[in-house]
């Protein structure tokens, strides 16, 4: 079974379009190229990823766990880099990673055409920011990749509707979405919309609690996500952060979560994290919108697709 399956694969891999798939990775090298330079100019310090750890992001949504045994304990495999990137506030105010994570996601995200069990994310954090001022970092830097991408590329490996962006994007409360939309609000809006546009203030039960309150007990969050137009869905996501002991703890028990989970968190914690905000920008995502392709996992080279047995 196997190796049927082992062969299937190599089949398909070999019949990759060679033309096609050095295009996407083209975009892919100059997405990270120019973010890199980007971030460089503006003081950032790119750090190590990390792909084992005690500790990872729990996600909002029922995402399997996958861990190796390290010696005897726990490690899991990153699914975001969203503890680490706090407690390297202790050392730096801007970092950046280009960071590979790991989300056996459920398989009925399997259509969605924007989810890979391994991808890439492009993930930043600024200690003391605002949520205001990485969404402009993140606006800045789009513009920065869209206009090197459109210089550099034959329109026919562009999406047709690619532009630069009218900046800064508009903002929807995710509240007010969901009462015009409904439930399929964010869909329904990146396929009205030529432009990004940024969903804000997303309540407590839609996110992580790793996200700052406005103010205790509101239940609406300093976050934000960032939606592509045209139907190809989110690209971002992020927001300022919980910092605080005893903030992080009443949030832990707020989702029902075990604070034993997250005691190297609780415990940096306890001496000082700072404030601060950031977020993660999908590589792949990113060239699937630029090159206007419906299905990601056509524009990566080795593709975990979900529920699918791939090389
Ligand atoms: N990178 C995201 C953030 O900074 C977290 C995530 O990927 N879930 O908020």
């Amino acid at each position: 079974m196997q190796n049927m399956l082992l062969n299937e694969a190599i089949e398909k891999y070999y019949g990759l379009n060679r033309e096609d798939i050095y295009a996407s990775m083209k975009m892919n090298t100059i997405i990270r190229e120019e973010m890199k330079l980007f971030l460089d100019m503006d003081g950032f310090i790119e750090v190590n990823p990390v792909i084992i750890s005690p500790i990872s992001d729990p996600l909002n949504h029922p995402v399997q766990d996958p861990w190796i045994d390290y010696y005897g304990f726990r490690y899991r495999l990153t699914k975001s880099m969203i503890f680490h990137k706090q407690l390297s506030m202790v050392f730096f105010d801007k970092i950046f990673i280009f960071s590979p994570n790991i989300r056996v996601e459920p398989l009925d995200r399997k259509s969605t055409g924007r989810h890979l069990v391994e991808f890439t994310q492009l993930d930043l954090e600024v200690r003391n920011a605002k949520r205001e001022d990485v969404m402009e970092i993140a606006e800045k830097m789009i513009e920065k990749v869209v206009r090197r991408v459109m210089e550099e590329f034959d329109i026919k490996f562009l999406n047709p509707g690619l532009k630069v962006f009218k900046r800064p994007y508009r903002k929807i409360k995710y509240l007010d979405a969901k009462s015009e939309y409904g439930e399929d609000f964010e869909l329904k809006l990146s396929k009205e919309m030529d432009e990004p546009f940024w969903i804000i203030d997303i309540p407590l039960e839609a996110r992580e609690f790793y996200d700052k309150e406005t103010e205790p007990g509101s239940g609406i969050l300093r976050d934000m996500d960032l939606i592509y137009p045209l139907g190809y869905g989110e690209a971002i996501s992020g927001g300022e952060r919980e910092y605080q002991y005893e903030r992080i703890l009443e949030r832990i028990k707020r989702k029902g979560q075990n604070p034993e989970e997250f005691a190297l968190l609780l415990e940096a914690a306890k001496k000082g994290l700072y404030p601060s905000a950031g977020f993660g920008i999908g590589i792949e995502r990113f060239v699937r919108f630029l090159r206007g392709k419906e299905d990601i996992s056509s524009i990566t080279l080795f593709p975990k697709k979900i529920g699918e047995f791939t090389i």
